[in-house]
């Protein structure tokens, strides 16, 4: 860098040396600059004081009313996770589908636009085909059976592989309970009568093909649409959980319960998988614990409330029929065979798997 001055006569001189002055300023202002470069790298490359006293942030949406115990798992997580990281990590909970609808909360957690989501399992469906063998009418007995099924195999095997491909992150269940019509026009005795009733369902296809194969018209809606469709008369009817009829006021708009038990679903713990990476791997591991407690603890309080649910709209006014699980079985058959149709012997060996577990 260094020049030749005696090269330089004249107004060269005066020319190198200024040329000389600028190299100088410019070689100091590079170091100044690589200084502030270091200060602000601080968090990453310089001591550990320094990266922990960071505060991360990261918002889980949800669908559901402040009222629910998934409301109450995903509270516990976040509170645990503040806990356990010494508030470097503090997770902000958005229910009643405030960060937008399900759908769009399945394309935000995928592109990390929100980190987290509790997703009912059908609305992560669309990127992870297969793992909708869950919810096939009469697969899961009861919910602890439900449970055995997601943890001994249906995380790992099925919906991590499958939703890692899309950048989101599964790693905890909570149970959305099994499911039951509703609707605004006659008491439903036998599945006859489910004729010709527009009945609303999660936007995918096992679950429209469950409902149309037990008589209804299926009519694919997201859920923050539906309260407003029921009242207004869009659709005769849906079908949840007794929780979610409670805790969604459909009693206020729905005269008629039906007990059918026709499909079990469950509520899935996902991250955006950048975004877990980000993480340090002590967070990381946090937040797997916290989100695995939080849904054990959700999961249990889910099984409780559903039973008090059915007492309280009973009280509500809601007339209750029931159709026999035997009925509704054996009309829900066929949606297995078009559910082996598209997944093959795959698919064949999950439902195996799923019920031979004990
Ligand atoms: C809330 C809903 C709900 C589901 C539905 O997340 O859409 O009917 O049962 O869980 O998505």
């Amino acid at each position: 860098m260094k020049q030749d001055l005696s090269k330089c006569t004249g107004w060269q001189l005066e020319k190198c040396l200024s040329r000389r002055k600028l190299l100088r300023a410019g070689f100091i202002g590079a170091m100044v600059l690589i200084a502030l470069g270091l200060i602000c790298l601080d968090p990453v490359v310089g001591p550990a004081s320094a990266a922990t006293t960071k505060t991360l942030k990261a918002r889980l949406g949800h669908g559901l009313a402040a009222t629910t115990p998934l409301h109450q798992a995903c509270l516990k997580f976040a509170e645990l996770v503040k806990e356990r990281s010494g508030a470097r990590l503090e997770i902000g909970i958005f229910p009643s589908s405030q960060l937008g609808s399900m759908t769009e909360h399945a394309e935000a957690v995928r592109l990390g636009t929100i980190e987290m989501y509790a997703a009912g399992s059908p609305f992560l469906e669309p990127f992870a085909p297969k793992m909708s063998f869950i919810n096939l009418p009469g697969i899961m007995r009861d919910t602890d059976h439900a449970y055995k099924v997601m943890y001994s195999f249906a995380l790992e095997e099925v919906h991590q592989p499958s939703l890692l491909q899309v950048g989101i992150r599964p790693f905890a269940y909570l149970s959305n309970d099994f499911r039951h019509f509703t609707n605004n026009k006659r008491p439903i005795r036998t599945l006859a009568d489910l004729k010709g009733l527009k009945i609303r369902t999660m936007p995918t296809k096992s679950v429209m093909d469950t409902v149309a194969a037990l008589g209804a018209s299926p009519v694919p809606m997201d859920f923050s649409e539906l309260f407003t469709a029921l009242q207004q008369g869009v659709v005769d009817g849906q079908e949840n959980p007794f929780m979610i009829i409670w805790s969604s006021k459909f009693y206020e708009v729905q005269k008629y319960l039906t007990l059918t038990y026709h499909m079990w679903d469950t509520f899935i713990f996902t991250v955006n998988e950048k975004f877990f990476q980000s993480l340090d791997p002590d967070l990381q591991k946090i937040v797997l614990q916290s989100g695995r407690e939080a849904a054990d603890f959700g999961w249990k309080e889910m099984d409780k409330t559903n039973n008090n649910c059915l007492g309280k709209l009973k009280e509500l006014g809601m007339i209750v029929t029931e159709i026999s699980r035997q009925e509704v079985q054996n009309a829900a058959k066929p949606v297995w065979n078009t559910w082996l149709e598209r997944h093959g012997p795959e698919g064949k060996k999950l439902i195996q798997r799923a019920l031979e577990i004990k």
